[in-house]
This record gives C-alpha cells, sequence and structure tokens, in this order.
C-alpha cells in the first residue's frame, strides 16, 4: 500500500512537533510503521491523505460512540460555534451537560468539567488527598489514567510500548506516594490496606482495564475494593475515560453494581471535542474551590463547542434504547469472530468485550492481569496490525490497547474486518 503523503507529512510535522506527534502511540512505533496522516472520518470510515479507505476501530480512542461526523454532534457544533467559542464564564450549556451526565450515573452528585481526562484523574487524586488529608495513593500495573506524575507508574497505554512504563521526570517523592499493585488481586490491596491503614487517600481503577488491551475485573473484585475503602477510610476512584457511555449508560458502574466516590469521566462526554470531567459524593465535591480549600481551574473548562457536542451526544444516547444491545452484539461478533479465525489458523488468542469496546491478545489466556497480558506475541502483532492496515482495516496500533466500535459499524464491516483477518493471518503463516 503506497502511504507517500502520509509519509511526507510526518516528515514535514517532525521538524515542528516534538516525535511529529501530539500524543506518542500515534507515532506507530510500536508497530514499526510510518503514522498514517488522515483527512476525514463519516461514520465508521477515515479516509487518509493517500486516498485510502479504513473501516476504523480507534474511533478517536474511544470518543466517539456514534461514528465520525454523527449529524446531530456536527449541527450542535455548527450552531454553538456562531455565538462565539470561549467566553471564561458560567453557561447554562455546562449545567445541561452537567445533568444529564448526573442523570445517567447515579453515584455522580456534583461534578467539575475540565478538559482532559489526565487533567480529570490529577484533579480527582488532588481533592480525594484535600479531603481524606492522606498522602498515598494505590493504583495498578498497566492501568492508564492519563499522564499526570502520580500515574506514570507502571502505566498503561503508550507507556508500555515506548519503553517508559516508569517516565522520567517523576520525583521521587511522587512515586514514594503511589503505591502499584496488581490488577485483579484482592488479597494484595487488603495486605496493603492493613500495612498503611491511615494513609491512603484513594484506590484508583479502569474498572474494566482498557490500557493494556482490554482486561475485564474477576467476579466480585471491584466489590472488594470498594468493602476496603470503605473500612479504611479511602476514597475509590473509577476511572471510566473510556468505559463511561461505552459500556452501559452508566458505565462500568452500572453493569458491576458497585458506587464508586468519585469517577473520572472524558472521551464520549466531550462528543469527540476536548472535555473531561470529575464528579461524585457531594460532600466531598464540596471541597472544591470556590466552595472548598482544593484548587482547580481551567481557561477552558466547560467549553461552549465542547458542552454542546457532549449534550448532542449524551441526549442520542439516553434516547436509544437498544444501542447498548447493539454495540455489545457488534463488539461480540468481532471478539467471537476473530478468536474463530485465529483458531483455525492455530494462532494462541484470548478475547473479551463488553458494550463498545473488545479485545483480542496474541497469547492464550487467561488474561488477567500486565503480566499475562504481556505475554502476547507483540512481534506478531506487528505484522497483523500492517496486514490490517493494507486490507483496509485500522486497528488500535498497539497490542496493549481495547478495540472501539460505535453505532455505526454494521455487519458489512464486521464481515470484512474477519475476512480480512481471515486474509492476513493465512498470507503470514504461508511467509513465516
Ligand atoms: N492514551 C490514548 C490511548 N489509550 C491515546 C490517545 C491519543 O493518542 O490520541
Amino acid at each position: 500500500m503506497k502511504l507517500e503523503r502520509s509519509i511526507a507529512a510526518f516528515a514535514r510535522a517532525r521538524r515542528a512537533i516534538a516525535g511529529g506527534v501530539n500524543s506518542p502511540v500515534r507515532a506507530l512505533g510500536a508497530v514499526g510503521l510510518s503514522p498514517v496522516f488522515m483527512k476525514g472520518g463519516a461514520g465508521s470510515a477515515l479516509y487518509d491523505l493517500d486516498g485510502h479507505e479504513y473501516i476504523d476501530y480507534v474511533m478517536s480512542w474511544g470518543a466517539l460512540l456514534l461514528g465520525h461526523a454523527y449529524p446531530a454532534v456536527t449541527r450542535a457544533i455548527t450552531n454553538a460555534v456562531t455565538r462565539g467559542t470561549s467566553f471564561g464564564t458560567p453557561t447554562e450549556v455546562e449545567s445541561e451537560l452537567a445533568e444529564l451526565v448526573v442523570s445517567m450515573m447515579p453515584s455522580i452528585q456534583r461534578l467539575r468539567f475540565v478538559s482532559s481526562g489526565t487533567e480529570a484523574a490529577m484533579s480527582a487524586v488532588r481533592l480525594a488527598r484535600g479531603f481524606t488529608r492522606r498522602p498515598k495513593i494505590v493504583k495498578f500495573a498497566g492501568c492508564y489514567h492519563g499522564h499526570g506524575d502520580a500515574f506514570l507508574i507502571s502505566a498503561g497505554s503508550g507507556a508500555l510500548t515506548h519503553g517508559v512504563p516508569d517516565s522520567l521526570g517523576i520525583t521521587e517523592g511522587t512515586a514514594c506516594d503511589t503505591i502499584v499493585l496488581p490488577f485483579n488481586d484482592s488479597a494484595a490491596v487488603e495486605r496493603t490496606f492493613r500495612a498503611n491503614p491511615d494513609s491512603i487517600a484513594a484506590v484508583i481503577v479502569e474498572p474494566y482495564a482498557g490500557n493494556m488491551g482490554l482486561i475485564l475485573p474477576r467476579p466480585g473484585y471491584l466489590q472488594s475494593l470498594r468493602a476496603c475503602c470503605t473500612r479504611y477510610g479511602a476514597l475509590l476512584v473509577f476511572d471510566e475515560v473510556m468505559t463511561g457511555f461505552r459500556v452501559a449508560r452508566g458505565g462500568a458502574q452500572a453493569r458491576e453494581g458497585v458506587a464508586p466516590d468519585l469517577t473520572v469521566l472524558g472521551k464520549i462526554i466531550g462528543g469527540g471535542l476536548p472535555a473531561a470531567a470529575f464528579g461524585g459524593r457531594a460532600d466531598v465535591m464540596a471541597y472544591l474551590a470556590p466552595d472548598g480549600p482544593v484548587y482547580q481551574a481551567g481557561t477552558l473548562s466547560g467549553n461552549p463547542l465542547a458542552m454542546a457536542a457532549g449534550v448532542a451526544t449524551l441526549t442520542a444516547i439516553a434516547a436509544d434504547a437498544t444501542l447498548y444491545d447493539r454495540l455489545e452484539y457488534t463488539s461480540r461478533q468481532l471478539a467471537d469472530g476473530l478468536g474463530a479465525v485465529m483458531q483455525r489458523r492455530g494462532v494462541g488468542h484470548y478475547s473479551s468485550c463488553a458494550g463498545g469496546m473488545f479485545g483480542v491478545f496474541f497469547t492464550t489466556g487467561p488474561v488477567t492481569d500486565l503480566q499475562s497480558a504481556q505475554k502476547s506475541d507483540r512481534v506478531l502483532f506487528a505484522k497483523y496490525f500492517a496486514a490490517m492496515l493494507d486490507r483496509g482495516i485500522y486497528l488500535p496500533p498497539s497490542p496493549f490497547e481495547a478495540n472501539f466500535v460505535s453505532s455505526a459499524h454494521t455487519a458489512r464491516d464486521v464481515e470484512q474486518t474477519i475476512a480480512a483477518a481471515d486474509a492476513s493471518l493465512g498470507a503470514l503463516l504461508a511467509t513465516a
């Protein structure tokens, strides 16, 4: 496949942008390729600079639940932009989006909008520390909560494939206050609380881990985190940046029946524009300035364009009674169909899915944590990624990222994707 224009665009980008990209995984380093520059998208399709069309399973890393350029979202943004792009004052559309979120996620009594998931996670942890007056946080290896200092220790996502799971630039003091435990291990959490009964402010977790591939919690795991936090007076923070509005209208917390104290949201809440939020118990949120002593602020927080896109997105979600059944059906068809192809071709695999996301590991499972995820065959994945790209399928460019579907993905997309996987693996195994 010819990607001449993308290659030229990357050479240009590298002259002015650090590394040529504004987020590391986009560089496609994990699969040894040069990035594909896109010029547009519609529904489930992406179009690159060289004129190729792809079925997209990145969906702006999960932000687009309704597909690219969903008409109601585009209309809402177009209408909003004619009234001005940013005021630095409150606007009513912020309350409109906040009310929608509160109505969909009962554990959120109050929230605060920010511009990115990173900012939301950082702010939630500061708030948890301020509220509990304790220093430490517990996170899980392979979970990713954006690039705030406290989280870049055994982090997932791009940190896993760019050789820096523990980034330089994080002070020893920060690292000391982050306790990293294996995902899905309730006993490790219990032991840690017993050893640090008065110093843990919060446990932060992706309830469905989506940044080391997709790893679902063992039955009872999230409940055990809830119980430990309650017993020891720490806050339970669910990072639902990926899973919020994606695995169910009320996120993973609704599917699992576990109410966190705080929730971190991003991606879908902004309908493809930069918006994120953190929210939860009213007594905890009351600690935030201007009412309380924990400071947090942002010029573009609650930006009217992003709020309008969010309102249009959540309104469409709320009005569609069968949306999550359809998304789960599509994800299941893909996870099972791709698994069947791998089985037939003799490739070790393990798959999982939830709502509008799914994961396929190139290893025989079960995959329950970072250690088991890292058994994935990265070399085979890189070849598979390239072969799928050649056949018009745009996958997340790393074995440790989840795949995302939208309501725009069709049965024909699923069929084409499974056929492409069969042809790709057939060709790869023939030349191996
Ligand atoms: N952190 C995102 C993947 N889990 C990547 C964001 C991006 O490159 O856009």
